[in-house]
């Protein structure tokens, strides 16, 4: 897509009403109602990568269906809070969401294995995993709820700590921090083995606990807190770096059936393409985004990641999950990180 087509495309989207956006510029090109339209909602901010990407692969799949189909986008929580947004995918009220591992995993667990704490240090590590056989274990759990998930995955990030009073540099430092974590068993699991005091609020409600005092803390890759304006809220940010997280495209089963082979081949290949740029684009965000955050007013520090290890080992949290996921899922995972936990 070239600059211009770019831009236009970002203005559109940041004059699009508040019940949704919908990607236009396929409409023009053929003037008869699409045959598919199809509903897409997110959670996060219109200024991700993860939503330019996507406005990017709806308008491709509009010229390519020759408007036969047409992808509207709901970003930044339009259709309610994580929890909703993933009740309406399994039931058809939207066609597509991309929840991230940990929220998926309430009605998925094992979609959690990849965000045990300290298991990935790097992106190789990473993306081999969720690309090869530990992925296709989790998309074959997500098949048996009825979604249909793309194969690429996309980008959250490293998660990072950030609070309001203190820095984060060792384990200790998290004792008693009233942290907010997604609503996830993985998340509370992990942080009361830390030590901390966490409570699990959807991301709808992040800003606004942070902001009233809530919570003191929360934890989220650099891209979010740039692109939700968490710095507003927040002073310190600690690189933990404790655990990866990433989006699964998933679609409705019954929606993505009703589709013609031809039709889902262009909607998989240009989300599966797109994936692979925002990719590119998060990592670049979470390299380069700690000089801007610093001049917003954000404190930084690197923790080592040895004392928070030493201290989930202790409490038991790993033996603790790898009953839960199995020792295939568990043996993938060891296998990727190139360690055992
Ligand atoms: O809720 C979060 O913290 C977020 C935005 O990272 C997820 O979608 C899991």
């Amino acid at each position: 897509m070239s600059e211009l087509t770019r831009r236009r495309l970002l203005r559109q989207l940041a004059m699009a009403p508040a019940a949704g956006l919908m990607v236009a510029m396929p409409r023009l090109a053929r003037a008869a109602a699409p045959e598919f339209a199809l509903k897409y909602a997110n959670n996060l901010p219109l200024s991700h990568p993860l939503n330019i990407r996507a406005a990017e692969a709806a308008a491709r799949v509009a010229k390519e269906s020759d408007g036969r189909v047409e992808i509207s986008i709901f970003p930044n929580n339009q259709l309610g809070g994580d929890t909703d947004m993933l009740a309406q995918v399994r039931s058809g009220g939207v066609d597509m969401f991309t929840p991230g591992t940990l929220i998926i995993a309430t009605m998925a667990p094992i979609s959690a294995v990849t965000a045990v704490g300290f298991a990935f240090s790097e992106y190789d590590q990473v993306w081999k995993a969720v690309d090869g056989q530990l992925g296709d274990h989790i998309r074959a759990a997500f098949a048996k709820i009825g979604f249909r998930t793309f194969k690429n995955m996309w980008d959250n990030g490293f998660r990072q700590t950030t609070t309001s009073n203190r820095p984060i540099g060792s384990a200790e430092d998290l004792v008693g921090l009233k942290i907010r974590v997604p609503v996830s068993p993985m998340g509370i699991s992990m942080f009361k083995s830390l030590g901390a005091a966490p409570t699990s609020l959807q991301f709808s409600e992040v800003y606004s606990a942070l902001q009233t005092k809530i919570v003191d803390a929360q934890e989220n890759p650099l891209a979010i807190v740039q692109t939700a304006k968490l710095y507003e809220v927040q002073k310190f940010c600690s690189r933990t770096n404790h655990s990866w997280d990433g989006y699964h495209f998933v679609f409705n089963g019954r929606s993505w059936d009703a589709l013609p082979d031809n039709l889902k081949e262009i909607i998989e290949r240009a989300f599966n393409e797109a994936g692979l740029q925002q990719r590119d684009d998060v990592r670049k965000l979470n390299e380069t985004l700690e000089t801007e955050l610093s001049s917003k007013g954000m404190t930084f520090n690197k923790a080592e990641p040895d004392s928070f290890r030493a201290q989930l080992q202790k409490s038991g949290f790993y033996k603790e999950w790898k009953t839960k996921f199995g020792d295939e899922a568990w043996g993938l995972l060891e296998q990727s990180a190139g360690k055992s936990l």
